[in-house]
């Protein structure tokens, strides 16, 4: 620890070639060299010097005595906690940062309970508040994760629980099998807006676009670019398949599963028609129009390129629906030839194709995009492939 600390110091004294010989004085003159560039929580915590540094952190809850934070119903506007996990719940672990009055109106959790689960910039001295690990008197204090007052601030530090999803998945971070699987279904549940299936076909023209032609979008199994304004029921169109394929839900197209973004994309009427209810798995003969799948009497094979994406899809209807709104509990099984509610199969060739196709750039900020702009939730399975195996 010693070690690492030191060789830090001695990277920020060969930095002044990058930063500017002004820079690097005004640092050195006014921090210690400890503080230059922003804590963690943990260094915090081993550093209570009374000396001036910032700290990043995931604000945790409102500490009301030495040993005791709340972490909801808070009552005022004077204190909060911090720590490098935002799913934190051990005292020992966290920053008390005290709210001087200038900043209880922006970061007082009693005014601001959903800054639970935020990165936060503190920048104040390190003392004992509540007889317990502290920083007082904030000069600076921001949302995020890069400290404004300090000239090294975006030098390196950050806490470890590093991603911007981690917010989200606080609740869930941590878990394994079944306490996973239910922390993040009311994750994905809460909070959501669920499209008309109008409403679909507008997204759709957004989320699918083919990123080489801003007029097309990029059909999901036959990966055929075409007009977005072709979107209809007539041969040569596209329309909006199911991955979740709608008999095996029973959900129709009422707001909910059957308008769920997540699985919804767009594809050729005819290769549609051709997956219709099939579960996936692998084998069979090419299908004709559809470059790279397969069918056979109880099982649709698609391209590689989407396996995985497939894959992570219907993970995310198993955990997103479990029976407790007005529709089926939809349930993943080790079957080809369902054909019904609840289940899509098949679970191990699913498993395999989720590591085999991990998610890419596009899968990804498809997921941002539908998050951000029009269901506000996420599918945990392509920001964590890992879950996959924990739950299934
Ligand atoms: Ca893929
Ligand atoms: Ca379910």
């Amino acid at each position: 620890m010693a070690g690492s600390t030191r060789h830090r110091r001695v990277l920020l004294v060969t930095l002044p070639g990058l930063v500017g010989l002004l820079g690097l004085l005004f640092t050195l003159a006014s921090v210690p060299a400890s503080a230059a560039a922003a804590l963690t929580v943990a260094q915090a915590i081993s550093s209570q010097s009374g000396s001036s540094a910032a700290v990043v952190g995931y604000i945790v809850g409102e500490p009301t005595a030495t040993d005791t934070v709340r972490f909801s119903s808070f009552t005022g506007d004077t204190a909060l906690a911090i720590a490098d996990s935002a799913s934190e719940t051990d005292t020992d672990d966290m920053l008390y940062v005290q709210i001087t009055s200038s900043y209880r109106s922006a970061f007082g959790l009693a005014s601001n309970p959903s800054l639970i689960g935020k990165a936060l910039t503190v920048t104040g001295t390190l003392t004992a508040y509540f007889a317990h690990a502290g920083l007082k008197s904030p000069s600076a204090m921001s949302l995020g994760t890069s400290a404004t007052t300090s000239p090294t601030s975006t030098a390196t530090a950050t806490p470890t629980a590093s991603s911007t999803t981690d917010t989200y998945y606080a609740n869930a971070l941590g878990k394994t099998g079944s306490s996973l699987k239910s922390a993040l279904h009311t994750i994905i549940s809460s909070n959501v807006t669920k499209l008309s299936y109008d409403g679909v076909w507008d997204a759709l023209k957004v989320t699918d676009q083919d990123p080489s032609n801003s007029s097309n979008v990029k059909l999901f199994y036959s990966g055929i670019s075409r007009s977005k304004s072709l979107n209809g029921g007539d041969s040569g169109d596209w329309n909006r398949e199911h991955v979740w394929a709608q008999s095996h839900g029973d959900f129709g197209t009422t707001a909910g599963p059957g308008t769920d973004l997540h699985h919804l994309r767009p594809e050729d009427v005819t290769i549609n028609a051709l997956r219709g209810n099939l579960d996936f798995d692998t084998g069979g003969t090419a299908v004709s129009g559809a470059s790279g799948n397969y069918s056979d009497s109880n099982s649709w094979e698609p391209r590689t390129a989407v396996k995985g994406d497939v894959a992570r899809m219907i993970f995310y209807m198993a955990v997103r629906y479990e029976g407790d709104d007005a529709f089926a509990d939809l349930e993943v099984n080790d079957t080809a030839g369902n054909g019904s509610v609840p289940y899509m199969g098949r679970l191990s060739t699913l498993k395999a194709w989720n590591t085999a196709d991990p998610p890419d750039a596009a899968e990804k900020a498809r997921n941002q995009t539908i998050y951000s702009t029009y269901q506000h939730n996420r599918n945990p399975f392509i920001d964590h492939p890992e879950w996959v195996s924990s739950i299934f």
